[in-house]
């Protein structure tokens, strides 16, 4: 175990990256409030369908001047899909390749995560929102490790009329409205996270929550796709609801707000039938286009932010530096393989969770004779590594960095190492310390 926590120390300490100075405390003192928007990919922003923006609330958000918006930022989750994104976005590590971390290990590991930090380090309370039951995920456990002091979820909710709920919780915009009075009585600054749930498969938005601003979706051979651009909506509007919320309530004036869309929402074998609608043939479709749509949405809104696209190759392993920088809390001692997406030496080699990776100009996939192809992003062609040993040695180089980077985080992960490390200055959590238990309704 020694060896292990030494090499990891070792990786960390190799891979920091330091904050930029210009970011470095931007949003000190602020609340956070993360915004998960279930299966929302990237290439939704922007799109029209029949003429129509999809999601115009997020189109303006994405470009607002106070908005830090990503068009190069990747999903990396694996079969854990949400608690994958989540565990990356509160502890700074991967999921696992197989499973998911949060219901195998993540309900008797020790964390050193972000409720805990920005609660030790800087007085936050913290408090997850979410429309499902507790346990789904093993959530009610693992928000013990991590340190949230709160977790609403459904029992939390009042409304539990028939139409309320769908298969996977209660509708966002219930969900969202609802929560504004447990939202206001949190001792500020607060760390909130809001995890949507109404864009998620099978994409079926019951009629009667369906906008009246005459968007309609689109007309594909499957039916999965074409409800898809529906819930986007859907979520679309919630947000904008929400924000108004914020702004209404005064919260927006100090805090600062950060979007992620968790994972795809189509699939692979889907993406055929999207293709046209992006101006693709469905022919033509192959791995490298699948791959660029693993693309979602990072965004971070505050006032007297200086916003704009920020083209940045990086993903959901990155966030957590990110937004500790700004809240002015330091990272070098803490366990995080990712790097600050702000920082002049953020690595952009983003490594998806098969070990496939994209970097700037190459995105680089397992093909099935063992080996991988090598697509130039630029073209979208293949390249032919044969006639370029140089490139080749380069790509060799950066699938062993994935590699070491997937394996650090996977071995503290499988060996519960944390147990052994505590950072200066940090106290362990007291999972004992939490109780979920709704004495309300
Ligand atoms: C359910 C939700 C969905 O509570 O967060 O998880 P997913 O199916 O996307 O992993
Ligand atoms: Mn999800």
């Amino acid at each position: 175990v020694g060896t292990d926590m030494d090499n990891v120390l070792q990786y960390t300490s190799d891979h920091y990256a330091s904050p930029d100075p210009t970011y470095f405390g931007k949003a000190k003192g602020k609340n956070i409030i993360i915004i998960h928007l279930e299966s929302f990919q990237q290439f939704l922003m922007g799109m029209k369908v029949n003429g129509q923006e999809v999601t115009p609330f997020l189109n303006s958000l994405y470009n607002d001047k106070n908005t830090m918006s990503y068009d190069n930022f990747y999903h990396e989750v694996g079969q854990g899909k949400t608690s994958d994104a989540e565990t990356m976005l509160e502890s700074g590590l991967y999921g696992l390749p197989e499973g998911s971390f949060f219901t195998s290990l993540g309900t008797s590991n020790t964390f050193q995560a972000a409720p805990a930090i920005l609660g030790q380090k800087d007085g936050y309370t913290s408090a997850v929102f979410h429309g499902n039951i507790g346990s789904f995920w093993s959530r009610n456990d693992v928000y013990k490790n991590m340190g949230y002091n709160y977790f609403f979820d459904e029992s939390y909710f009042n409304q539990k009329t028939d139409n309320a709920s769908m298969e996977y919780g209660m509708k966002d915009k219930l969900m969202l409205s609802e929560s504004a009075k447990y939202l206001e009585q949190l001792q500020q600054p607060f760390y909130a996270k809001f995890i949507t749930v109404t864009n998620h498969y099978p994409f079926s938005l019951p009629e009667e929550d369906m906008s009246n601003d005459g968007f309609t979706k689109p007309d594909t051979n499957d039916n999965v796709v074409n409800g898809y651009f529906e819930t986007a909506h859907y979520l679309d509007s919630s947000m904008q609801e929400f924000f108004q919320y914020l702004k209404d309530s005064g919260l927006y004036d100090n805090s600062m707000i950060v979007l992620y869309g968790d994972h795809y929402g189509l699939s692979n074998s889907q993406n055929p039938d999207l293709a046209p609608l992006l101006g693709y043939n469905a022919d033509d479709w192959n791995n490298f286009n699948n791959s660029q749509l693993q693309r979602v949405p990072f965004m971070i809104h505050m006032k007297g932010l200086k916003g704009g696209v920020n083209h940045t190759y990086g993903g959901e392993i990155d966030v957590l530096p990110t937004i500790l920088h700004l809240a002015g809390i330091n990272t070098k001692q803490y366990i995080q393989v990712g790097t600050d997406l702000l920082s002049k030496s953020h690595s952009q080699i983003v490594a998806f969770r098969n070990k496939n990776f994209v970097t700037p100009n190459y995105t680089v996939l397992k093909n099935s004779n063992g080996g991988h192809d090598v697509y130039n992003n630029r073209t979208g062609e293949l390249v032919d590594l044969s006639t370029d040993p140089a490139l080749s040695a380069k790509v060799d180089k950066w699938q062993d960095a994935v590699n070491q980077k997937l394996q650090i985080s996977d071995t503290v992960n499988n060996k519960n190492l944390l147990r052994f490390y505590t950072p200066t200055g940090f106290m362990p959590v007291d999972p004992k310390q939490y109780s979920y238990q709704n004495q309300i309704n």
